[in-house]
């Protein structure tokens, strides 16, 4: 959210002079800008240097918004060190132009990243695959971390709508929950008057079942949920490890200008889903059928879902480490609320509902909530340490407040340099957080770095969470847009570093220059090539015009860091094949001529001489 937009937002809901004057304080840019006094820096840098060939404690994952891009970076230095293309072509990698990654895109070429999660197990990270959601067109991908690649884009979701509060991983990775931000009329395809939002729109939470050897993703179970606005979530661990929770906004069911209509309940919700009871209700047949998937009616399975009364227009919901306690954060109000899950548990038993929602239950707020935590303006985000505190972000303050969990009360208050959106601790959605650092995801960064016009960076800010006090050690900058971050100790990851020969099951891998080879078939040329320092093997390819080519690439090279590209001029094909690995490369040869295709990865002296041509000899 820009500063204007921001003050639109708040003018509308007219939180009152001492919040506007917080903020202009906040936007105003770097006069305010809290930078490091002088004496404190040489410790910051002390803090943060990871000198030439030493290497971070941590992996840093984020998630790259409507870039459709994961980053990661090392903690503490901040440096960015790669970037994973998830939901967007990316030539850097070849991502896209090969026929396995532009099959998994299917029909788009975009997506918004929002929320990576990391796999569990006993809930811990394991550091097998990332998950990450897709806000724009209902998908969930899957990035191996044994070699930080998109394997699988899971989607289009049949039923939902803005895939926003998502992904988030149970306990052991049973599943990873989704669901819509947007309500819609259901089945898609539907239309209904936006008149009869609030009576023919739905809502759908999801779980999608993850295979616990391959990580694949399949639909579990869906349920079909009140036409609110389901934002994020947080899957329960130890005592609640059987939920999954979820915020939503919009418990008016409002249409129109949100900012207005859906702000005026005291109180919106968060709703918990029992996956255990979803699972059962699934296995009973106690489903009804919806686009092909059988969807949990709350009705007709009672037990799946309840509702806890939230401050209003929550966006955060964290579970703490023990599993204990649920953290809900209205960012409309300055307190955070509390439950624990034995009051939720002794509620339910005891049928203390407050009323129900479409016929789901609305527990007792009194009954249920634990603490309300003073924590200040605009909370957002709640993350964990490995001591007991919580870290909440303050949006509208720009700030992180750090509490104690238990006795409740807040500790210290660190400003940060703009409009705090989330934060990462590390590991700090686990049950064994990291502590140490933490990361600030903001919005804005006006006047923290040289200007590069009206297009700003997003700033991330590293805190250190060690000691009593929160210390602001550096500011690093991103691409639009984290929208948050997974921190996982670099010693839980060992990547490979090329793929080994007796992995690549690909049929048209070759490994011999002597296997090479052009065969037609009609008009179909089919290629097996090699590519090796410094050379393509077929360097000639000679086809007629409108042949359907296919070109089996394969990079014997078993050295770390030889990479090969296949830069075809003219034809919008950059493929790049990483050791030991073959990729597809499809196309119809449209236009007559000759092409140069080349190495686009430097990987010798003789890079440059790395090249061949496609001679394509013109129809007659
Ligand atoms: S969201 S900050 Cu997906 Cu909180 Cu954007
Ligand atoms: Cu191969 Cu450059």
């Amino acid at each position: 959210m820009k500063s204007n937009a921001l003050l639109k937002w708040l003018g509308g809901i007219a939180l009152g002079a001492l919040i506007t004057s917080v903020l202009m304080g906040g936007c105003g840019g770097p006069k305010q800008s809290g930078r490091t006094a002088r004496s404190d820096v040489q410790e910051a840098a002390i803090k943060t240097y990871v000198a030439p060939g030493d290497l971070d404690e941590f992996y840093l994952f984020y998630s790259g918004g409507h870039s459709g891009n994961v980053y990661v970076a090392g903690i503490p230095s901040m440096r960015h060190i790669a970037t994973v293309p998830v939901f967007t072509p990316y030539p850097a990698t070849g991502y896209g132009f090969d026929k396995e990654s532009k099959e998994m895109l299917g029909e788009f070429t975009w997506g918004d990243a929002h929320h990576p999660s990391i796999s569990e197990t006993g809930g811990n990270y394991d550091g097998r695959w990332l998950f990450i959601s897709d806000n724009a067109n209902n998908r969930m991908a899957r990035i191996d971390l044994r070699d930080f690649k998109t394997k699988e884009v899971f989607g289009p979701i049949p039923n939902v709508s803005g895939n926003h509060c998502s992904s988030f991983v149970t306990e052991n990775t049973e599943y990873v929950l989704a669901g819509s931000r947007f309500s819609i009329p259901l089945p898609k395809g539907r239309f209904e008057s936006l008149d009869d939002y609030a009576t023919k729109y739905n809502g759908l939470v999801a779980g999608i079942k993850v295979d616990p050897q391959s990580g694949k993703m399949n639909l579990g179970w869906e349920v079909l949920m009140p036409p609110f606005n389901y934002d994020l979530g947080d899957a329960g661990k130890g005592p609640s490890a059987e939920w999954g929770f979820w915020t939503c906004y919009n418990s008016e069911r409002a249409t129109g200008k949100l900012e207005v209509t859906s702000t005026q309940n005291d109180r919106d919700y968060i709703a918990m889903v029992n996956w255990k009871t979803a699972e059962k209700a699934v296995a009973e047949g106690k489903t009804t059928p919806l686009s092909g998937v059988p969807v949990i009616d709350p009705k007709k399975a009672p037990g799946v879902v309840y509702l806890l009364p939230c401050a209003k227009s929550p966006h955060g919901v964290d579970i703490s480490p023990d599993g204990k306690y649920i953290v809900g954060s209205g960012k409309l109000q300055s307190i955070t609320t509390v439950y624990h899950i034995e009051k939720v548990m002794t509620a339910i038993n005891n049928k203390d509902f407050a009323g129900d929602e479409d016929g789901i239950p609305v527990l007792n707020y009194d009954s249920v909530k634990e603490a309300e935590v003073n924590v200040g303006l605009g909370p957002l985000h709640t993350q964990f340490d490995d001591k007991g505190f919580a870290y909440t972000s303050l949006f509208v303050e720009s700030a992180v407040t750090k509490w104690k969990l238990g006795t409740w009360e807040v500790i210290d208050k660190v400003p940060v340099s703009y409009n705090i959106g989330h934060l990462s601790a590390a590991e700090g959605d686990t049950k064994t957080p990291a502590g140490k650092y933490l990361v600030a995801l903001n919005k804005l960064s006006h006047g923290r770095h040289l200007n590069v016009g009206p297009s700003q960076p997003e700033s991330s800010q590293l805190i250190d969470i060690s000691g009593e006090k929160q210390v602001l050690l550096y500011d690093a900058f991103t691409e639009p847009e984290p929208h948050y971050a997974q921190i996982i100790l670099a010693s839980k990851l060992s990547p490979i570093e090329v793929y080994p020969q007796a992995e690549n099951k690909d049929p048209n891998a070759i490994w011999d220059v002597k296997d090479a080879s052009i065969k037609r078939d009609g008009n179909k040329v089919v290629v097996k090539m090699i590519a090796v320092r410094s050379s393509f093997e077929p360097y000639k390819v000679e086809v007629n015009q409108g042949d359907k080519v296919t070109i089996h690439l394969t990079n014997i090279e078993q050295t770390t860091d030889e990479l090969h590209g296949f830069g075809l001029n003219e034809h919008n094909i950059n493929v790049v094949v990483d050791p030991g690995e073959t990729k597809t490369i499809e196309f119809i040869a449209k236009k007559p001529g000759v092409f140069p295709f080349y190495c686009t990865n430097f990987c010798s002296a003789l890079h440059q001489e790395m090249q061949g041509y496609l001679l394509v000899k013109p129809r007659s």
